[in-house]
């Protein structure tokens, strides 16, 4: 594959390839494991995705922290001895299109199903993603039904976002919507308002709208948009499950948010033969920090005095 000179293909281990990008309008990691975008950060931005420094990086094994590819289904399967959120985030893709634009750069990683697939989902599929990186991020997981037969398949772009303290910031967007809190009772619950962090959240709301995170702490507020999905997941595992997360510091749920791009619950795809479907996600970010006022003693004579 011949790369644009703002790409490497390095490895952050043998047999562990990951691109990193060096683009005037960002810089970011992606891992052909699992077609993980690692990390990335716009340009005159701090990073917007959090990375776990104690997250595992070994083939086979999930990532945790920047955007998991949750796919062919979302969460735990009712067979145990089957990975939870699916399978394609711990295989390895393999590079489908590379280029850099005046914009970013863009990438398509490709996954189809394989013996090693089809012992764990009897179906025929071919899988993309595709990644836009620049001064935003977009991704999106397509999905084919390369089948004789439909199928269905839940998913989810599982994104970890950095905050500087999960405790003071707020989602907006959300308000008015029907969430269902995994840790509780399946009932369905109205979302009053924005939502703040102050236990375990684990809840799937049934919702297509953009959401933002205001964070006063790192002064920026975070833009999640999507597209083919009516679902959203918002997770932070606080204090207690992330003693058990051996993966993930016990002090370190102050420091990301997870607002997912999913499809799950009422929102799972089944595409006929031939059909495809988008789970599409893009990234914004604002910073909100005062810029310096203009010193007028240095304003002098010029035009605009
Ligand atoms: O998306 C929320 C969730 O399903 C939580 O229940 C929690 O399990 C999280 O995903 C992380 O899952 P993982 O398998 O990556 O540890």
């Amino acid at each position: 594959m011949n790369l644009p000179s703002c790409i490497q293909l390095l490895e952050a281990k043998p047999g562990y390839p990951v691109l990193h990008v060096q683009h005037r309008n960002a810089t970011g990691t992606i891992a052909l494991h699992g077609a993980h975008v690692m990390e990335w950060m716009p340009a005159h931005s701090d990073p917007v995705l959090y990375m776990s420094p104690q997250a595992v990086i070994e083939k086979g094994k999930p990532i945790r922290g920047g955007i998991p590819v949750c796919w062919p289904w979302f969460g735990p399967h009712a067979d145990s001895s089957k990975p939870a959120h699916g399978f394609v985030r711990v295989m390895m893709w393999e590079f489908d299109r590379v280029r850099e634009t005046p914009a970013g750069v863009d990438v398509v990683l490709r996954l189809a199903d394989s013996p090693e697939t089809r012992a764990l989902w009897p179906f025929a599929f071919e899988a993309r993603l595709h990644i836009s990186m620049g001064l935003e991020l977009e991704v999106g997981l397509e999905m084919t039904n390369t089948d004789t037969k439909p199928w269905t398949a839940s998913g989810a772009l599982h994104s970890y976002f950095s905050v500087g303290d999960v405790r003071q910031i707020t989602i907006h967007g959300l308000h008015g919507t029907q969430y269902v809190e995994s840790r509780l009772s399946p009932d369905k619950r109205p979302q009053d308002g924005p939502l703040v962090i102050d236990q375990e959240v684990d809840r799937l709301y049934a919702s297509d709208a953009a959401v933002i995170v205001d964070d006063p702490v790192m002064q920026r507020e975070l833009r999640i948009e999507k597209a083919g999905s009516l679902s959203t997941v918002v997770w932070n595992p606080w204090i207690e499950k992330s003693t058990r997360l051996s993966d993930l510091p016990d002090d370190a749920y102050p420091d990301f948010v997870c607002v997912e791009t999913v499809n799950a619950g009422d929102d799972t795809v089944t595409l006929e033969p031939g059909e495809t479907h988008l789970l599409f996600t893009r990234l914004c970010v604002r910073s909100l920090k005062e810029l310096p006022m203009p010193d007028p003693s240095l304003s002098g004579s010029g035009m605009f005095a």
